[in-house]
């Protein structure tokens, strides 16, 4: 890569934040800081950040405590639940360990069962989620979610959250998500000025940047140095492909790697990385809570039954970033995204979208297969 396509500086700084992040965090913990462990895009993070708390994502990427996990979970199970749960029994991942109060949701079945074991071992706080999204029952059920999320945090921290404070995170947090997807948009552009891999580090870690003020200055100077810069490291003939399915990072990687080793580039990711948490602004005037609430049922996960908004938003994402095709990533044993392969596969033939859909885990063991088979459908498109 020559020096005119290198991303600059700034975007080192997000590669690594990750890892960086475990001293920043260790610092703010020790000047009194509180911090809540999340799980999931459902997680209405402005009831944290509202009562001054930082809230970090604890879905971890890696194989590394899955062997562990394995002990007192199933084996066929999703290997994101396996590797949270092993993290935290092995006490392996300092995001956990740093954790004040872990908050899930009743999404997929594995999860929340999961979440009574990590309750014998840490402070857990489980929201329970509606199924479905278009109801005043469901949402009127939600907003109460929210609020007892909302009186838990005023207990256990001591503090008391005013509808100005909800406010103020909200937005904070919209000003966050409207960088992100300015960030991700200039993959617009043909060619795009970053590889996938390179878009998928930045997003991944922005959520472990914990200095609120200072992310959304590097968000915007790394912005402008990828509008300045002289010229893209993506080849215009590549294959521009959007991402939809599971969560990624970390492992799942190697998919993104596949791609863009056989002349593809990944363009977006309509998953819970990418559009999912960013596409949407929460609605500033009226009832915060009510505003959360509407924002957060609206997520287009598998979980929800049914789940249109992951179609609107998939076919939104497959025109304005003028896909050649869409890669599905399913998580090994996720049942709820493998079912809904076959509709997401029916809906984008119908809209002449070549589509794949591949299913992983976090091992490496299948990276050859990964390949091979984004070969083939990227030599087909
Ligand atoms: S909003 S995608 S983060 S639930 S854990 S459902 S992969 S079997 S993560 Fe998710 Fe929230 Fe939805 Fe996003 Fe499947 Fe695994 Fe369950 Fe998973």
């Amino acid at each position: 890569m020559s020096d005119t396509v290198r991303l600059p500086e700034v975007f080192e700084s997000f590669t690594e934040a990750r890892r960086a992040g475990f001293l920043e965090m260790k610092k703010l913990k020790d000047s009194g800081q509180g911090v809540v462990g999340v799980f999931c895009t459902y997680t209405p993070v402005e009831i944290f950040m509202a009562a001054g708390l930082i809230p970090v994502s604890l879905c971890s990427t890696s194989d590394e405590t899955v062997a562990e996990a394995e002990k007192t979970l199933p084996r066929n199970l999703c290997p994101l639940i396996k590797a949270s749960y092993g993290f935290a029994v092995a006490d392996k991942c300092p995001y956990m360990y740093f954790s004040d109060l872990v908050v899930g949701e009743t999404t997929c079945d594995g999860k929340k069962k999961m979440f009574e074991l990590l309750g014998e071992i840490k402070k857990v706080h489980v929201m329970q989620l509606p199924q479905t999204q278009n109801t005043n029952l469901a949402l009127e059920q939600w907003r109460s979610e929210i609020l007892i999320l909302k009186s838990k945090v005023e207990e256990i921290f001591g503090v008391t959250i005013s509808d100005d404070d909800l406010r103020q995170a909200i937005r904070s947090k919209n000003q966050e998500r409207a960088l992100l997807k300015e960030l991700y948009e200039l993959s617009r552009q043909s060619p795009p000025p970053l590889t996938g891999l390179e878009q998928l580090r930045i997003l991944f870690g922005a959520g472990y940047k914990f200095d609120h003020s200072k992310k959304l200055q590097e968000l915007r100077e790394a912005i402008e140095a990828l509008k300045n810069k002289a010229a893209s490291p993506v080849d215009k003939a590549d294959k521009r492909i959007v991402i939809t399915g599971c969560p990624m990072g970390g492992a799942t990687e190697k998919v993104v790697q596949a791609i863009e080793d056989s002349g593809g580039v990944v363009v977006a990711y309509e998953n819970c990385i990418g559009a999912k948490q960013y596409d949407r602004q929460v609605r500033e005037s009226g009832d915060p809570v009510m505003a959360l609430a509407q924002h957060y049922l609206a997520i287009g996960c598998s979980v929800m039954t049914p789940n249109p908004n992951r179609l609107e938003l998939l076919e939104r994402l497959c025109r304005d970033f003028k896909a050649d095709g869409v890669v599905e990533v399913v998580l090994q044993a996720c049942h709820t995204y493998a079912i809904e392969t076959n509709a997401i596969g029916q809906f984008l033939k119908a809209r002449s979208w070549p589509f794949l859909s591949l299913e992983t885990d976090y091992s490496q063991g299948d990276v050859e297969r990964l390949k091979n088979r984004a070969a083939a459908f990227i030599e087909m498109l």
